[in-house]
């Protein structure tokens, strides 16, 4: 048998995730550009520029004028956070000619008639919710940041935070945590202590992104910190000077040491659920399940007789205040779908309007109008 082992060696991305997805979606928008670009990984994203991760290096880059106009277009075309973009040379400068096709993002959805939705990160495998032990748990965020997450297609890992805090609490609020997050990873982590951090920093995997999703103050940054932290010191390559303890604090895109990809994005204060059906179903998974099982298909777990959901709140399995909770963001989901919707339309009648208007005006150059 002819066998021959060619030892390739890593792509120089392949530390910030780059992959086969990735590679083909760059493929295609270099080979039909006349410039000569190269791939890059978006860290920080401000308006008209970007701060890229490019294979050792991380260079400020302008947004070309053909992202700017997809931007006016279409805010959240923006690159963001997490991106893979194309750059190319300006002269001492770079340019993001092109942001590549997404996949897994985290998106807030944009409620208002004039408003857009909002790209929080994106190419993300997997979301760490930061739910602080000392501060409730709120368990009504936490099921909406697990709408948020399912809805976007990441799979969601909760974080209880600053555990240590919680005192003689902490196995009630972790109790709390996990009745909401059915078949979901719960750790339960202190960045002071060190509590939970290796068994965190374990599930984080080469090639994997993760971003840290929580309010402002919820301890995401000193956690990032913290399991970097531990696995610098875990492979003795830990750094005294200044400048390695600056690039933990001040970027949004850290490579973790073991390998894996971890965006550091802002707090988020308000979090309205998404318009897809399947975030809010998915997050009441339990309680879907329990549906699926009464007697009328349109059961609205009331008084129907046969209604499996009432028979486990009567027993105790299900807590009616979760009921509550999931009936209420079915509401503001369907709600929300349909101010989407509404606004798709508007925006779709503003495309069409102003596409109508360039072909006049072309039909108008041609035919030698003024
Ligand atoms: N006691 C204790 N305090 C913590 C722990 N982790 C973080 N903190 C503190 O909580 C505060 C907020 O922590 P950050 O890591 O900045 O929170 P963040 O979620 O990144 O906040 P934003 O960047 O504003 O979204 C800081 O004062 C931290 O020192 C912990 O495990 N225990
Ligand atoms: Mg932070
Ligand atoms: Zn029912």
């Amino acid at each position: 048998m002819n066998t021959r082992v060619t030892d390739t060696p890593p792509h120089p991305l392949t530390a910030l995730g780059w992959n086969p997805r990735v590679a083909a979606a760059f493929d295609s928008v270099a080979h039909g550009s006349e410039h000569l670009l190269v791939p890059g990984r978006v860290s920080a994203a401000r308006r008209g520029g970007s701060v890229v991760r490019v294979p050792g290096d991380e260079v400020p880059a302008d947004h070309s004028p053909a992202v700017l106009k997809d931007t006016r277009t279409d805010p959240t075309l923006a690159p963001c956070t997490g991106d893979w973009v194309a750059l190319r040379r300006s002269g001492d400068a770079w340019l993001v000619e092109a942001v590549l096709e997404r996949s897994g993002t985290l998106v807030r959805q944009g409620i208002a008639k004039d408003s857009y939705d909002q790209v929080l990160a994106a190419n993300v495998d997997r979301v760490l919710i930061c739910e602080a032990a000392d501060q409730g748990p709120n368990v009504g965020r936490l099921e909406r940041f697990l709408s948020l997450v399912w809805a976007g297609g990441a799979e969601p890992v909760v974080a209880v935070t600053k555990a240590e805090l919680a005192g003689d609490r902490l196995p009630e609020v972790v109790e709390l945590v996990r009745s909401v997050s059915p078949g979901i990873e719960v750790h339960v982590v202190s960045a002071h202590t060190g509590q939970g951090l290796d068994a965190l920093a374990e599930r984080m995997a080469p090639g994997s992104t993760w971003v840290l999703l929580g309010t402002s103050g919820a301890g995401k940054s000193s956690l990032v910190n913290a399991v970097a932290g531990q696995e610098l010191m875990d492979t003795g390559a830990i750094r005294g000077d200044k400048r390695g303890r600056h690039t933990t604090t001040h970027r949004q895109l850290l490579v973790l040491p073991r390998g894996a990809v971890v965006l550091d994005i802002p707090g988020v204060r308000r979090i309205d659920v998404p318009g897809e059906a399947e975030g809010v179903d998915r997050t009441f998974a339990d309680v879907t399940e329990l549906a699926e099982q009464c007697r009328f298909r349109d059961c609205v777990h009331e008084t129907e007789p046969g209604c499996a959901v009432r028979a486990a709140i009567d027993e105790g399995e299900l807590d009616l205040s979760r009921l509550e909770r999931w009936n209420r963001l079915r509401r503001e989901s369907e709600r929300n779908r349909a101010r989407g919707d509404a606004r798709l339309r508007s925006e779709q009648t503003r495309v069409w309007k102003a596409r109508t208007k360039e072909g006049r005006e072309r039909g108008r150059l041609k035919r030698g109008g003024r």
